[in-house]
């Protein structure tokens, strides 16, 4: 009889053990099947706020004049050389300058300082309040 509990015991401990090492492992399974959804979620912020930087610029753009975009022209191109005149021709909205400026890296999202400079010489540093400063300090 005796010999029974103990084995019971030993069988007992054993199914613990396994039970233990179980959980542990579907536990830590869990955890790295947490991860790649957090992965997921972080690898999806920069595409939004990278659309989210368009859409600010697209706004800002609806706010610059006729006149305004002329000398934003002649920024970007006699006085800085940041365009070529053929490209600037075709540029009929400040956001085609933008794009421009965005594709050739000179503006991003983590470094607008090109971008403010451009709307201070065009006197509409009221933009930069508007709209840049809110999307940085996002
Ligand atoms: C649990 O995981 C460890 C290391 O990941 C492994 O060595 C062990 O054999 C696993 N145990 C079971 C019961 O799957
Ligand atoms: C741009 O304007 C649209 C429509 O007015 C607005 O819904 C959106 O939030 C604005 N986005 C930014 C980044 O300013
Ligand atoms: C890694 C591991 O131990 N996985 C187990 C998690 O739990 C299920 C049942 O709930 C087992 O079938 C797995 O072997």
């Amino acid at each position: 009889l005796s010999s029974i509990r103990f084995y019971t015991a030993l069988l007992l401990r054993i199914l613990l053990v396994h039970y233990i090492s179980r959980t542990t492992n579907n536990s830590s399974s869990c955890d790295s099947g947490n991860s790649p959804t957090e992965g997921a979620s972080s690898s999806k912020k920069p595409v939004s706020r990278k659309k989210e930087f368009g859409n600010m610029l697209f706004n800002l753009s609806k706010e610059i004049g006729k006149d305004e975009l002329i000398s934003l022209k002649r920024l970007c191109g006699s006085v800085y050389d940041l365009i070529p005149k053929g490209d600037l021709e075709k540029m009929e909205q400040a956001y085609d300058v933008f794009q421009f400026l965005r594709e050739d890296m000179r503006i991003a999202i983590d470094n607008t300082e090109l971008l403010e400079q451009l709307l201070k010489e065009i006197r509409r540093k009221d933009l930069v309040e508007k709209y840049i400063k809110p999307f940085v300090s996002k």
